[in-house]
C-alpha cells in the first residue's frame, strides 16, 4: 500500500512523450531512423532521452548549493565500479515503467537495450563499488557531494578463460563514446611534477620555490549522478590527463612530426589504464603519478570553485569543504593541499596545518599488511620533491610535538609512528600519513574498526582518543534490489510501502509473514525463477547445463587466498570423491557457481582459478555422479554479471579467514536477495548474522581469537593434512594428472602452497567448513524452514543501505546536511 508521504519518484511524462523523445533523439542525435537503427543505436537514443531530464538536475542542483553556499564533501577515489548507468538512472527518475512500455510500443524490450551498455568499470573490487554507492546515497540524501577519480581509457580487463586459464583482454568500455559524461573543457586544471625546489630569501625569511619538469593538463569529465526521487543529481568528476602542449611546435617546423606527438603519448599514459591489483600495491612511478595527478587535480578544482564565491579570502575554507579520502590511495592530497596553502596561498604552516587536518577524514579498507601502502622516499623525491619536504617537516612536528609530548624521550614510539619507515630504503608511510593528516579515521566493519585501534595504530589510538571511528559499508538498495530483482521487488511493494528503496527498514514488515505459507510460496517461486534466468545465462556463457531445482551455491569476489576460493574446491573435490565412493551419497543437487578476476600478476590467485575450472571440467562431464554435483566458473565477473547472478543465489560464500576480511559488501548483496550466509565471523558477516539472528545464518570456522592462538602457539598445516584422511586424500588428488588428463602436475602448486604454507588457514577450517554444508544441505531440504530464514534474511537488512553508512558519515565525519535542490 503505497503511504502518502511516499518517496518513490513520480513519473515526469507519460510514455507517449518519452517514446517521442526517444524517436526524435534516434532521428536527430543519432542520425538514423526505427527502420534501420541498431540497439546500440536505440540505446543511444534511450539515454538521450533519458538526459533531458539529468541535465537539468545537474544545473538545478548546482545551482542551488552555490546559491546556500552550502559545505560540500569531497570523495576522493582511486576507483568508481559504477557498472551499467541507464537502468539505475531511470529507476531513480521514476521512469523505468514509462520507458518499458515505451520500449514495448517501438517493438523493442528494454531488457534488451540495457544489456548494449559497457560495464564502466574503473575499480578493482569491493572499495570501488562502495565509492560508487556512496555517490548514489550521496544524491539521494541530497548531500553537497563530488566524487573525484580518474577517467581511465581502460577500466579492469576482460577476463576470458583459454583451456582453463585466465587471460587479460583490454577493456573498451567508451570504444564508441559514453551517453553519460560530458567534458567541462573550461574546468581544466594543470598539474605538476618532477623537477627540483630552490630556497629563495625574501628580506632574510626563507622560502621554497618548487620549478617542476613537467605539466600535465587534467580534462575533467562529469558523469552525472541522480538520487533516488531524482531531485539532486551530483557529479562524479573524473580527471583525464593531456599532454600540456600537444604539439612541440619547434620539432614540429624542423621536419619531426612524430617526435612532436611524444611528450602527448607520454602525459596520456597517466590515465590510459586502471591498475589491476585489488588490495596489493603496484609500487610503480605511474601509478603515483596517477594518484598525485588526481588528488592535485580535484584540490585544485575544490579551490577554484571556493575562490570563485569567497576570492582570496580562505577563513571559511575548512568549514565549506570536506575530503574523504578512500583508502590511502589519494593520501598525497593532504601534502599538496599543504603545499597549496602554504606556497602558493602564503598562509603560515601552523593555519594550513589546522585547515588540513579539520578538512581530511580517511577511511582503511584493509588490515592485510602487504596492502599498506608505502612508497620508496627516492621515488617520492623525484616525482614530488617539494611534497617530500612537507612531508619531512609534518613528520617532524608531529614526532617533536605530539608524540614527544606524549611519551617524552621515548625514541621506539618514535620510530613506530614516523611517517618515513627507516631501513636499507627509507619507506614513506602512506596509513601514517593519512591518520595523521585526518581528523578522523574509519574502519568499514565493527570487527575491523577494533581491529584498526588495536593492531593498526594502538598508539595513535592512545594519542587522539574518539579519532578512530566505526562506519560498517552498506549498499543501494536502488541497484542492489529494485533494479536487479524485479520480481521480489514487486512482491513487496505488494505487501509494504513502495519507499523501501529509501527506508529499507520498512522490509521489517516482511518479518510477519516469514511463516505465511502462502507468502513462502510466492518468495521461493520468485527464487525459482531468476534460478531459471540463471541457467540461461549459464549456458549461454559455458555451454553448462543446470537445473534450478538444484541448490545454487554462489562465490563472487575478487579471487584472493584470504577469501579462500580454494576451501571451497576442497569442499567440492571432497563431494565428488564422496560420490564417487558411494553414487548413492545423500545430498541435495548442489551447483557451485564461482566469479572472480585474479591481479593478473597475481601467480597462486591464477592457479586456483585453473584448478576449479579443471576440477569443474571432470565433474561436469562425469555420468557417474548424476548431476548431483555441477560446478560453474562464470567468466569476467562485473557488477553487470553480479546483477543476475545474486537474486539467483541460495547459498552467499564469505568464507575468509576471521580477520582479513575488512567488511565484504557482496555478503550484504546476497542475504539482501534472500542467499543464506556460509560464513566465518569476519567482517560484515558479523552484524549480518547479528541483524538476521544467528539461527539464519551458518557460521564455521576459527574466530579471530583462534586464529592469533593458533599463531602463537605455532600453525603446521602438515598436521592438519595427515590428521583428516578426506582432506589429505583431495589434496593428494592435485598432484597427478585426474584432472588433467596426460599432463599430470599442473595443479601441484596449490597442494604445495597449502601443504607447507597455508598463509591463510585453509586447512585447519576444512572440517568445519564440510559440517557447515551439511547444515545447509539438511536446511535446503526443509523447505519452509529454508524459505523462512531466507526472508528474515531480507527483512532484516535494513543496517546496510549505503544511506545509513552515508548518513553516520554525514553525521559523525563530514558534519553536514541535506541540501534539496530548487525544484525549478
Ligand atoms: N566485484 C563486484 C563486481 C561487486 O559487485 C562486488 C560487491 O558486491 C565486489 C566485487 C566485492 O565483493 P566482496 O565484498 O565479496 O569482496
Ligand atoms: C576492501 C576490503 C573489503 C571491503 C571493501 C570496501 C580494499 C583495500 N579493501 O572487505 O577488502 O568490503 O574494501 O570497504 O580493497
Amino acid at each position: 500500500m503505497p503511504s502518502k508521504t511516499s518517496a518513490a519518484p513520480k513519473p515526469q511524462l507519460t510514455v507517449k512523450q518519452f517514446q517521442d523523445s526517444v524517436v526524435k533523439h534516434l532521428r536527430s542525435t543519432l542520425g538514423t531512423y526505427e527502420e534501420k537503427a541498431s540497439k546500440q543505436a536505440w540505446n543511444q537514443a534511450v539515454s538521450a532521452a533519458i538526459n533531458e531530464f539529468v541535465f537539468d538536475g545537474v544545473s538545478r542542483t548546482r545551482k542551488t548549493h552555490a546559491a546556500k553556499d552550502a559545505r560540500a564533501v569531497h570523495y576522493l577515489s582511486l576507483e568508481f565500479l559504477m557498472g551499467r548507468l541507464m537502468s539505475n538512472n531511470l529507476h531513480n527518475l521514476g521512469l523505468y515503467d514509462i520507458a518499458d512500455q515505451a520500449m514495448a510500443k517501438l517493438g523493442l524490450n528494454l531488457a534488451d537495450i540495457l544489456e548494449e551498455e559497457s560495464d564502466m568499470a574503473l575499480g578493482n573490487g569491493g572499495l570501488g563499488r562502495l565509492a560508487a554507492c556512496f555517490i548514489d546515497s550521496m544524491a539521494t540524501l541530497n548531500l553537497p557531494a563530488v566524487g573525484y577519480g580518474i577517467h581511465y581509457e581502460h577500466g579492469l580487463f576482460r577476463q576470458e578463460f583459454f583451456k582453463g586459464r585466465q587471460v587479460e583482454r583490454p577493456d573498451e568500455w567508451r570504444e564508441f563514446g559514453s551517453a553519460w559524461e560530458i567534458c567541462r573543457p573550461e574546468s581544466q586544471q594543470t598539474v605538476k611534477l618532477y623537477g627540483y625546489v630552490e630556497t629563495v630569501y625574501d628580506n632574510g625569511a626563507a622560502r621554497k620555490v618548487w620549478h617542476p619538469g613537467r605539466t600535465l593538463r587534467a580534462i575533467p569529465w562529469d558523469i552525472p549522478i541522480v538520487g533516488y526521487g531524482g531531485r539532486n543529481v551530483n557529479v562524479l568528476r573524473l580527471w583525464e590527463s593531456r599532454a600540456d602542449k600537444f604539439f612541440d611546435w619547434d620539432v614540429f617546423n624542423s621536419g619531426g612530426y612524430v617526435d612532436a606527438y611524444a611528450e602527448s603519448v607520454q602525459a596520456e599514459t597517466v590515465s590510459k589504464v586502471l591498475y589491476p591489483n585489488d588490495e596489493t600495491p603496484a609500487g610503480k612511478e605511474l601509478r603515483l603519478v596517477q594518484q598525485y595527478f588526481f588528488s592535485a587535480a580535484s584540490i585544485a578544482d575544490v579551490m577554484r570553485r571556493y575562490k570563485a564565491a569567497h576570492g582570496d579570502d580562505l577563513t571559511k575554507f575548512a568549514d565549506l569543504n570536506a575530503m574523504q579520502l578512500n583508502d590511502t590511495h589519494p593520501a598525497i592530497a593532504i601534502p599538496e593541499l599543504m603545499r597549496v596553502l602554504v606556497d602558493e596561498e602564503g598562509l603560515s604552516w601552523d593555519k594550513a596545518w589546522a585547515m588540513t587536518r579539520q578538512t581530511f577524514a580517511y577511511t582503511n579498507h584493509t588490515l592485510l599488511p602487504e596492502a599498506l601502502e608505502k612508497w620508496p622516499l627516492k621515488l617520492i623525491e623525484k616525482v614530488l620533491p617539494r611534497h617530500l619536504e612537507i612531508i619531512f617537516e609534518i613528520n617532524a612536528r608531529f614526532l617533536n610535538d605530539e608524540v614527544e609530548n606524549k611519551w617524552p624521550g621515548n625514541d621506539g614510539v618514535k620510530r613506530k609512528l614516523s611517517i618515513i619507515e627507516e631501513g636499507s630504503d627509507q619507506m614513506i608511510r602512506m596509513g601514517h600519513l593519512s591518520a595523521i593528516g585526518s581528523h578522523t579515521v574509519n574502519g568499514v566493519a565493527q570487527i575491523h574498526s577494533e581491529l584498526v585501534k588495536k593492531d593498526l595504530f594502538p598508539e595513535l589510538n592512545e594519542l587522539w582518543p574518539g579519532k578512530f571511528v566505526n562506519v560498517t559499508n552498506g549498499i543501494t538498495p536502488r541497484r542492489w534490489m529494485k533494479a536487479c530483482n524485479p520480481r521480489l521487488s514487486t512482491l513487496i511493494e505488494k505487501h509494504i510501502d513502495d519507499d523501501w528503496p529509501r527506508y529499507l527498514d520498512k522490509l521489517e514488515g516482511l518479518k510477519k509473514f516469514a511463516d505465511d505459507a502462502e507468502f513462502q510460496k510466492e518468495y521461493m517461486a520468485i527464487k525459482h525463477a531468476n534460478k531459471e534466468d540463471m541457467v540461461k545465462v549459464i549456458k549461454e556463457l559455458t555451454d553448462i547445463d543446470v537445473s534450478a531445482d538444484a541448490i545454487f551455491d554462489v562465490q563472487i569476489k575478487r579471487l584472493h587466498e584470504y577469501k579462500r576460493q580454494h576451501l571451497n574446491l576442497l569442499h567440492i573435490m571432497a563431494l565428488y570423491r564422496r560420490l564417487l565412493i558411494d553414487p548413492n551419497y545423500d545430498m541435495h543437487p548442489r551447483v557451485f557457481i564461482f566469479g572472480a578476476k585474479a591481479a593478473p600478476g597475481y601467480k597462486m590467485a591464477k592457479d586456483i582459478i585453473f584448478a576449479i575450472n579443471k576440477v569443474a571440467e571432470k565433474v561436469n562431464n562425469d555420468p557417474r555422479i548424476k548431476d548431483k554435483l555441477k560446478v560453474v566458473f562464470l567468466p569476467n565477473y562485473r557488477v553487470s554479471l553480479a546483477e543476475k547472478l545474486i537474486p539467483a543465489a541460495d547459498v552467499s560464500e564469505q568464507i575468509s579467514l576471521a580477520g582479513k576480511e575488512a567488511s565484504g559488501t557482496g555478503n550484504m548483496k546476497l542475504a539482501l536477495n534472500g542467499a543464506i550466509t556460509l560464513g566465518t565471523m569476519d567482517g560484515a558477516n558479523i552484524e549480518i548474522a547479528e541483524e538476521a539472528g544467528r539461527e539464519n545464518v551458518v557460521i564455521f570456522g576459527m574466530e579471530v581469537d583462534d586464529v592469533v592462538a593458533l599463531q602463537e602457539k605455532g600453525y603446521n598445516p602438515g598436521d592438519y593434512y595427515r590428521g583428516n584422511d578426506e582432506l589429505k586424500a583431495v589434496l593428494d588428488w592435485l598432484e597427478g594428472d585426474f584432472f588433467t588428463p596426460g599432463e599430470p602436475g599442473l595443479l601441484a602448486e596449490v597442494k604445495r602452497n597449502l601443504v607447507e604454507q597455508d598463509p591463510f588457514m585453509v586447512l585447519p577450517d576444512f572440517e568445519s567448513y564440510c559440517e557447515a554444508h551439511q547444515k545447509i544441505d539438511s536446511l535446503y531440504r526443509d523447505q519452509k524452514a529454508w524459505a523462512r530464514a531466507a526472508i528474515i534474511n531480507t527483512a532484516s537488512l535494513a543496517k546496510f543501505n549505503s544511506d545509513r553508512s552515508i548518513a553516520d558519515y554525514a553525521d559523525y565525519i563530514w558534519h553536514m546536511k541535506g541540501v534539496p535542490a530548487a525544484a525549478k
